[in-house]
């Protein structure tokens, strides 16, 4: 197996840092019965195992099993597409043949969640970024431009869609123009999506040393301002026995906060373009690495976009009371442009909910009634 991997330029297992051990994380009640149910149906097959897909390089799956780490690839009913085929963090059934070294998934287990994206294009095109994820970290980076309060929602909404619970991550908390500019951001988003969503900052290259940082200073007005500071708070979130995901654009820190989290440059990572401060598209697998004392975090690819179709149970977990509230507008099919009688209107002059979030609200439920014509699969034209 490993020389087709080579073949394949994968990298070899055994170079692979911080992969979870089998006990890291455990299937739910359900994935373990259904493997056993599996196995039963199979007369018991010594050959099949439980394991989970702990990293995708180019959709070529590597599993963790409690007997290995193993390169897989899918069993015909998934290879032709009559299955799903495996996510990072899917518990899966791998065959083990003893007179091979191919390692084959035959099953994928019924998934306790899916973090799900529209690709985009086309109507169905839908790519599953992870599955079975506790926490969706949603990472955007301070700095040169004006933070994207608009990205924040759009991927608080996909990741809440999802089941998972989500916190937003402030990066590159040094290159905020100022202690005072940092506290305005950590209000902003703690505006936008509610006193319950954790907001932290926090600078995942050590600023100790650099004079023109004050990272005291920037880890106070932080805290003034509701949100939490540092790489310690964000390890707080991450329970040992369960899965985090980092989501964000290119270029957003991803990899480095992990490594710094790691303490060792376990994933790679590059400078973003001077003109315009993009990534350049570092990471290319999907993998997991396990952060010591802490959870499982995986690590992916920056996403370029994440438009909404079909996340109606995201928008109403992240805006539940705006939702609350449109259902006073005088027409029921109210668009909240201006309409007489619209609740939301009336909410944000009353300052009973926060204009820029009422604003967030009507402009995803925009975008996504629009797409809802345009590329949802469930809606017939
Ligand atoms: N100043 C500063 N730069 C940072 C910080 N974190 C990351 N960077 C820089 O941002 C650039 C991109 O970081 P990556 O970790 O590769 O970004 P990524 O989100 O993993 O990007 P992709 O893998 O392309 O999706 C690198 O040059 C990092 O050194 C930070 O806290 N402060
Ligand atoms: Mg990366
Ligand atoms: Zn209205």
């Amino acid at each position: 197996m490993d020389d087709a991997a080579a073949m394949r330029g994968l990298p070899a297992l055994e170079s692979l840092a911080r992969v979870p051990a089998f006990d890291d994380l455990a299937p739910s009640e359900r994935q373990r019965s259904a493997f056993d149910a599996f196995v039963a149906a199979c007369d018991g097959d010594l050959e099949l195992e439980l394991g989970f897909v702990c990293r995708l390089d180019r959709n070529f799956p590597a599993v963790r099993c409690a007997s290995g780490l193993y390169r897989a690839e899918h069993a015909e009913r998934i290879y032709k597409g009559d299955l799903e085929r495996p996510a990072v963090g899917d518990w899966v059934v791998l065959r083990r043949p003893e007179a091979h070294d191919v390692a084959l998934i035959e099953e994928v287990l019924p998934r306790e969640q899916a973090l799900v994206r529209w690709r985009g294009s086309q109507r169905g095109d839908l790519q599953v970024l992870a599955a079975n994820v506790e926490l969706v970290l949603i990472a955007q980076p301070l700095g040169r431009e004006a933070l994207s309060l608009n990205r924040i929602a759009r991927s608080a909404v996909v990741a809440a869609d999802s089941g998972a619970e989500i916190a937003v991550l402030l990066t590159k908390a040094d290159r905020a123009a100022s202690s005072e500019e940092l506290a305005h951001d950590v209000a902003h988003v703690r505006a936008l999506l509610g006193e319950r969503v954790r907001v932290l900052a926090l600078c995942a290259l050590d600023a100790r040393e650099r004079e023109d940082v004050d990272v005291d200073a920037l880890a106070d007005a932080t805290v003034r301002a509701g949100g939490h500071f540092g790489l310690s708070s964000v390890r707080e979130l991450l329970a040992p026995q369960t899965t985090a995901l980092v989501l964000g654009e290119s270029g957003a820190g991803k990899s480095t906060l992990l490594n710094a989290l790691l303490g060792e440059a376990a994933l790679k990572t590059s400078s973003v373009r001077r003109s315009d401060d993009a990534g350049r598209h570092t990471t290319v697998a999907r993998r997991m690495v396990k952060v010591p004392d802490a959870g499982v975090v995986i690590d992916c690819p920056g996403l370029r976009n994440l438009p909404l179709v079909g996340h109606e149970s995201g928008l109403e977990k992240v805006f539940g009371d705006v939702m609350e509230r449109a259902w006073e507008c005088r027409f029921r099919d109210c668009t909240h442009h201006g309409e007489p009688g619209c609740a939301l209107a009336g909410a944000e002059e009353t300052g009973e909910l926060d204009p820029a979030r009422v604003e967030a609200y009507i402009s995803l439920a925009d975008e996504m009634r629009r797409h809802a014509t345009s590329l949802d699969p469930d809606v017939t034209l």
